[in-house]
């Protein structure tokens, strides 16, 4: 039990000290489930977590964001003497962080957040400091390309920069301080190391970095197989001192478990982003290939830094207009910006391109002519682009044109690719138009019968649940059903239904219950990361993708904290198996401060804030029951859209008697797509974890739950505990005021403080809502709503993107909506 963050914070109006200390205390403590009355409940429980495994059926243990505590013992009050650690990166080896006394940083200058994780201020710990300083005092590259130019670059302004002393490029090293890069072919150094001929297991873009005695003198070394390589390995490094970890014993080696590590932006070629809440797209096409903007190189070594590889730069709601010549010649400019990082370039195709921009008569693939005008194309791209990675397509979905079938569709792009090497990601996102058929069973139907009917180089590319990235949904049926076809998993960073740019979710955590959740495919342990990198089918290929949340933003993601969220798809494509909180806490101590004072809190707030988005949005199970088109606010009373499974009320089917979709045997018998593990684990009430009860089962208001509430009281509990969470993060904070610098700290404030509003919306407005359909009241020991429902159903706030977009309901206290 740590208390540690509560010393100098800042309290509000109406928020009491006891219960705020209460808060903070559960806050960081974590693990236990709820409790049995209101006031012993924390905002933070582990309670609502999916058993991120589901060998632990029968619920299995919560694995839930919340509570999660960091560190390894904690920060006295003071600060002194103290370090954060989490264990380390699994990936880098060795604990973060030093023990040295923080100083208390004197008027941190101002930053807008565009240097993103990428931070190399001077080492305010002295004797950490003196032995960098010793360490690093010149960098030697061994080989020439661009990507080590780049690497040789980036390590002599990250060191220079983080010693505070000129850490200059040398030919060769010269006493004490070298830093020694290259590769076995062109660096006779990493050749002649003792661990040379191991190198070669790790791959064409591991590495491996540590001390080696060279000339006599203690020398670290960023050796790989490829430039590449090299170039990830300085990245490990900077990492690694950016952490203001030790350097004994210092051993970083890794290699990427999933090849293709790739962002998928939603950018169309106006600029305007399909939900994107960071500016205008960052490609600009008109002033493209003349003009090469610094943001595409600043960008290209941002994902580098993290190990993405790959980018698909257009919209899969795909306009054709890309694939004529006039537009490649401008993504050959940023392909060629994007080589050197190790990047590709891939792009959607817009399945009618031979009709439209081709002048056939036809988009078919039974016809020769779409055939040949598929490979031609492919043979123009890779004129220009030799290392072109291929095609994203969306297909017979959301009013995208496609063939009549999948497998030909799919086959004749991979065709047209194949002889160039390159790969078609076929999107299994379909849902029919009129069909009575529950809509998260439609995927599956439609595509695991395919199963082995696809050419070697063409994946399926399937989103982590079955609906549509909503706050926490169950894993897709489709891993581990696709034995014989390479599946691609397909995350959105850009948090749609999330808050989107305002409201703080880290999605590591969320990203963490899907990659660890059993399919059972191969018996025990055939976790979505498993099938994903390949390991229980033994693909060939291996992707993740991973749904941009960039744009022309300064801070590049509409706020300071999602820039978290694209650092953490990069770490978790590269490793499916670090830990969300381990990677929570590398980009805090990157991007804001080493301070155990800033550290601590700011790690844990990141960890429990998915679990309180979900409870305040859509707890127990519910789902997607946000404001039609836009997905901002709360609007579970909608059932006027055209298409029934547009309607909010289609998920949860709320009346007199309960609330929730029937998904069992009795019902859709969704649950039947799962192998017979996981259909047995969601297919029983008893096992169903709360957190997603609702989603497969329907439930009677009064049905009591393991809290030993009812489900009623349980639905407003877990909606209070949400709106009380947020207040948590904001006190959270509130307690690194001065800790960082002035204009970041007052960014995030203020959202947070709009969140905390939001949050309240939220649960007011679905508690009178589901109080009436369900006529139920709120009990005693809750805030009462501050308004009636149809106030909540009169607002028309989104989609006015400015913040607040709500000012409606930006007043008052939103907590506690737990009362004392
Ligand atoms: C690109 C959801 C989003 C759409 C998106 C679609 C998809 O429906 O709301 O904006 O379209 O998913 O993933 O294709």
């Amino acid at each position: 039990m740590r208390i540690a963050f509560a010393q100098g914070l800042l309290v509000r109006p109406g928020f009491s000290i006891v219960a705020l200390a209460v808060a903070l205390t559960a806050f960081a403590c974590g693990g236990d489930g709820p409790g049995p009355g209101p006031s012993t409940d924390s905002p933070a429980s582990g309670g609502s977590g999916v058993g991120g495994n589901a060998t632990a059926s029968g619920g299995g243990a919560p694995t839930g964001s919340g509570g999660i505590s960091t560190g390894s013992g904690g920060n006295p009050p003071t600060g002194s003497g103290a370090s954060v650690g989490s264990g380390g990166d699994p990936g880098s080896g060795g604990m973060l962080g030093a023990d040295e006394e923080y100083p208390f940083p004197a008027n941190a200058a101002d930053e807008t957040g565009a240097d993103l994780w990428l931070r190399f201020p001077t080492l305010p710990i002295p004797l950490r400091l003196a032995e960098y300083q010793a360490a690093f005092t010149h960098v030697v590259s061994e080989g020439a390309s661009p990507t080590l130019d780049i690497a040789e670059t980036e390590l002599v302004e990250g060191l220079s920069g983080l010693t505070g002393q000129t850490v200059a490029a040398a030919a060769a090293p010269t006493g004490a301080g070298a830093v020694v890069i290259g590769t076995l072919a062109s660096s006779p150094i990493v050749a002649g190391l003792p661990f040379a001929s191991e190198l070669p297991a790790l791959g064409p873009e591991g590495y491996r970095v540590s001390t080696a005695d060279i000339g006599g003198q203690s020398t670290v070394v960023v050796a790989a197989n490829s430039d590449v390589g090299v170039l990830y390995g300085s990245y490990a490094l900077l990492r690694h001192l950016q952490s203001h970890s030790s350097l004994a014993d210092l051993s970083l080696t890794s290699s990427p478990k999933i090849k293709m590590r790739l962002l998928n932006h939603w950018d169309n070629l106006d600029r305007s982003v399909e939900r994107g809440y960071a500016g205008q797209s960052l490609w600009n096409w008109g002033a493209l290939p003349g003009t090469i903007s610094p943001r595409y190189v600043e960008y290209a070594r941002a994902n580098a830094s993290i190990g993405i590889n790959g980018t698909v730069l257009t919209n899969v709601n795909a306009d054709a207009d890309v694939l004529t010549a006039s537009y490649l010649a401008k993504v050959k400019a940023l392909a060629d910006v994007f080589r050197p990082y190790g990047i590709k370039v891939y792009l959607t195709a817009r399945f009618s391109a031979p009709q439209e921009i081709g002048g056939l008569s036809t988009y078919q693939p039974s016809d020769p002519g779409v055939q040949q005008w598929w490979a031609d194309k492919a043979d123009e791209i890779y004129g220009l682009i030799p290392d072109f990675g291929g095609f994203l397509v969306k297909a017979n979905s959301e009013g995208q044109p496609g063939p009549q079938d999948h497998v030909d569709g799919a086959n004749m792009l991979a065709q047209a690719l194949e002889p160039h090497g390159g790969i078609v990601m076929w999107r299994a996102f379909v849902y029919a138009e009129n069909s009575p058929q529950d809509r998260i069973k439609q995927a599956y139907d439609e595509f695991q019968p395919t199963d082995g009917d696809y050419e070697a180089n063409a994946m399926i590319q399937v989103k982590n649940g079955p609906l549509d990235f909503q706050p926490r949904e169950p894993f897709h049926p489709l891993f581990g059903a696709m034995p014989e076809t390479p599946l691609v998993l397909e995350l959105q960073v850009t948090k749609e239904y999330l808050g989107q740019d305002t409201h703080l979710a880290y999605l590591g955590s969320m990203w963490q219950e899907i990659l660890e959740a059993d399919t059972y495919a191969s018996g025990a342990g055939s976790t979505v990361a498993r099938v994903v990198d390949g390991t229980v089918h033994g693909y060939e290929h291996t992707a993740i993708a991973g749904v941009a949340n960039i744009g022309e933003d300064v801070n590049w993601t509409g706020s300071q904290f999602n820039q978290a969220n694209w650092y953490a798809f990069g770490r978790m494509a590269w490793d499916p198996d670090i830990s969300a909180e381990a990677v929570a806490e590398e980009w805090v101590r990157q991007t804001l401060s080493n301070d155990p004072l800033v550290v601590g809190p700011v790690t844990e707030l990141m960890m429990a804030s998915h679990q309180t988005l979900v409870d305040y949005m859509t707890p127990l199970g519910l789902v997607h029951i946000m404001g039609t088109d836009h997905h901002y606010g709360p609007a579970p009373w909608v059932n006027d859209q055209s298409r029934a499974e547009w309607n909010p009320f289609y998920y949860h089917k709320a009346d007199t008697q309960g609330i929730g979709f029937d998904r069992t045997a009795a019902g859709s018998n969704a649950v039947d797509q799962y192998a017979a593990e996981v259909t047995q684990l969601y297919g029983t009430r008893a096992s169903t974890p709360d957190a997603l009860l609702l989603f497969f089962h329907r439930v009677g208001w009064g049905e009591t739950l393991a809290s030993g509430r009812s489900l009623w009281e349980e639905l407003v509990h877990r909606y209070s505990l949400g709106v009380d969470g947020v207040g948590v993060m904001r006190d959270a904070w509130a307690s690194v005021e001065d800790r960082v610098d002035g204009a970041r700290f007052a960014d995030v404030a203020e959202f947070l403080q709009i969140q905390h509003y939001e949050a309240r919306w939220w649960r007011d407005a679905c508690l009178t809502y589901f109080a009436s359909v369900g006529g139920q009241t709120v009990p005693s020991g809750y805030a009462a709503p501050a308004n009636n429902l149809s106030f909540y159903q009169g607002l028309s706030c989104p989609p006015d993107v400015k913040k607040p977009r709500c000012s409606q309901i930006n007043s008052g206290e939103p907590s506690p909506a737990i009362t004392p």
